[in-house]
């Protein structure tokens, strides 16, 4: 029986994940965890850690006998630069406390098998931007990005002295509409709509024509966990998979929205973002998560631009909020 613990399962991708694995695993066997005293989403079992307490992390997966963490708290790129020892912290000594914990576990008998996100950040101004390949060139220039590679590397590396089962993706920006995302460059994606729904004009924060690779939520949380239940042997790769959803540029996204809501429209203001989304890929070869777990995204813009124009809600959350420059 999979008892699993999610950490960061308060925000974006942890809110989504967490229902979805009850789902399939049963409600019970799914131990929310985050640094906040309560489940923002109502999780059923819910503990609060700081993944950077290595203590009381293994104090929690003892006591439910997990036997699976994914492990997403972290920050993001813009909000990483505006605080980059605390994301270099947090994101790295929050991942080695994970992997040591599965190592010792391992050690011990106890196998723990990890999820990790790495992302698009991980690649850099000299990557080749377009259907960027699984291994290239890989110069990232954000806090960010220099700790998704250098996690990549730490994933490896476990897998390959200690013998971690550790599975990673490196996601595309990623948008939704349940829980809104935490400071990333990608997340003007998910204001316009809000502003769209609000019957206000889009202030953008990237260039008309910056297009970067994206992913819509069902996918990502498909891609997570089709990725986990893959037999260990199946897998070639231990750093992180490149994983394509879908390409666009805001220019694009505001087309499709105004298509729906003829009055909608769009201005760009330009920040330091830009620059951030400038050095990342436009889009991504995905062959091997193809060949070795059978990945294929199914949603597209379309789709994703109706789906998010039913369900966002605008009271929940402010555009100012969401867009605010990090
Ligand atoms: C961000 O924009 O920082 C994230 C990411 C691409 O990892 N959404």
């Amino acid at each position: 029986m999979e008892r699993i613990l999610v950490i960061g399962a308060n925000g974006q991708i942890g809110s989504e994940l967490v229902e979805a694995l009850a789902t399939q695993y049963g409600e019970g066997n799914i131990i929310a965890a985050d640094i906040s005293p309560r489940s923002l989403y109502g999780a059923k079992v819910y503990e609060v850690i700081d993944v950077l307490d290595p203590v009381r992390l293994a104090a929690v997966v003892q006591h439910y006998k997990i036997t699976q963490v994914y492990q997403l708290a972290a920050l993001l790129s813009a909000t990483g630069e505006q605080a980059p020892l605390k994301a270099w912290t947090l994101n790295m000594d929050g991942l080695l406390n994970i992997l040591e914990l599965a190592r010792l576990r391992g050690e011990a008998g106890k196998p723990l098998k990890i999820f990790w996100p790495s992302s698009i950040a991980a690649f850099g101004p000299n990557t080749p931007a377009q259907n960027t390949p699984q291994f290239t060139v890989m110069d990232p220039t954000t806090i960010y990005g220099i700790s998704k590679l250098a996690g990549e590397r730490l994933c490896e590396y476990y897998f390959q002295k200690y013998g971690v089962d550790v599975r990673s993706i490196r996601y595309p920006g990623i948008i939704s509409y349940k829980s809104p995302p935490g400071g990333g460059t990608t997340d003007y994606a998910i204001a316009i709509f809000h502003a769209a729904l609000r019957g206000e004009s889009y202030s953008c924060f990237l260039k008309a024509e910056t297009t970067l690779p994206m992913i819509y939520m069902p996918d990502a949380i498909r891609a997570t966990i089709a990725l986990m239940a893959t037999p260990a042997a199946q897998l070639s790769i231990r750093s992180s998979y490149n994983v394509a959803g879908l390409s666009f540029n805001p220019r694009e996204l505001a087309q499709a929205i105004a298509q729906k809501l003829p009055e909608f429209s769009i201005h760009y203001a330009p920040d330091s973002r830009q620059e951030i989304a400038a050095s990342w890929p436009q889009s991504l070869d995905d062959t091997v998560a193809r060949k070795d777990w059978n990945w294929k995204a199914e949603i597209d813009l379309q789709q994703l631009v109706k789906d998010m124009l039913k369900n966002v809600q605008v009271d929940k959350t402010e555009v100012a909020t969401l867009n605010a420059a990090a």
